[in-house]
């Protein structure tokens, strides 16, 4: 996702902290954020193409064979070098430092919170779980309205860019607050089964991914081929998509729905 796409992720996110997530998130928080998780969940695409941090520029994401249309750890995310193993990762590193304060020593614990909350978000874009050949959509032109862009910008801006004009008085705001009420109203059936994680795993990326690669195939990458001018038609059928994406984004990260607190030792 772009700025707003992680900023409402992060937003809907901290909205159901238990208290003492509320506490321990702020303590880890960089002074500028003001208590506020939100302020940093675009952190990790602001420094990607810094020389000190080319080495987090392939942790955005897990592409998949061409027109696979299927998600496989061990052959997507070599060596854990992917979104889903930097999930794993840096949520290793914060539950090992609720349990033992020798890891405080060893981890940059405010990093691990910001790049675990970002890459919770873009592990739910779909053309994150894209194809190789097209670098995630990244290659593929098409025109936004009258404007030249390519098909992973769409996703990860586009869209949301559209809808704030068009649906939510231009307020960024109003639209995570439409997305909480349907969190509660909405897909209030649902979102029981969202937080599927098991008690005894860390993280649950892996069907994350997989679901991200089924929307890639079945709406991002359908009708949108290189030279392809998308409007009203793509818009209206696929924003459904990017907002429900974007409210799953809080599922399991920071221990909030079924899970134990990462942070309640
Ligand atoms: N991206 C992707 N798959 C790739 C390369 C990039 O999903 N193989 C994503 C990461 C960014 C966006 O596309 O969100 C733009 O990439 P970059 O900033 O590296 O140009
Ligand atoms: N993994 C990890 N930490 C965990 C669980 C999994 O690093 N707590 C990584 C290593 C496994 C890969 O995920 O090779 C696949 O895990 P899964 O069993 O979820 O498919
Ligand atoms: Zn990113």
């Amino acid at each position: 996702w772009g700025d707003d796409g992680h900023y409402a992720v992060c937003k809907i996110t901290q909205g159901y902290f238990e208290e003492e997530t509320v506490v321990a998130v702020k303590k880890l928080l960089p002074a500028y954020a003001d208590g506020e998780l939100a302020a940093v969940c675009s952190w990790p695409d602001e420094i990607k193409r810094l020389p000190q941090w080319k080495w987090t520029a392939a942790l955005h994401f897990a592409d998949t064979p061409d027109d696979k249309c299927y998600y496989d750890y061990s052959r997507d995310c070599p060596n854990d070098w992917c979104v889903t193993g930097a999930i794993f990762n840096y949520t290793n590193q914060l539950m090992s430092a609720s349990k033992d304060s020798q890891s405080i020593v060893h981890y940059n614990l405010t990093e691990a919170l910001m790049f675990l909350s970002h890459y919770m978000g873009d592990v739910h874009q779909p053309l994150h779980e894209g194809f190789l050949g097209d670098l995630g959509g990244n290659k593929v032109k098409v025109n936004w309205y009258n404007q030249e862009t390519n098909l992973h910008r769409v996703w990860d801006d586009m869209i949301i860019e559209s809808a704030l004009e068009k649906y939510y008085n231009s307020s960024l705001s109003v639209m995570i607050h439409a997305l909480q009420d349907k969190l509660k109203y909405g897909w209030s059936n649902d979102v029981w089964s969202w937080g599927s994680c098991q008690l005894n795993q860390t993280a649950c990326p892996n069907p994350y991914a997989s679901e991200s690669i089924d929307l890639a195939c079945k709406y991002a990458y359908r009708n949108a081929t290189a030279g392809t001018t998308l409007g009203d038609y793509y818009f209206l059928s696929r924003l459904p998509v990017v907002e429900k994406r974007i409210a799953q984004g809080r599922r399991d990260s920071l221990g909030s729905d079924s899970k134990p607190n990462l942070f309640c030792e």
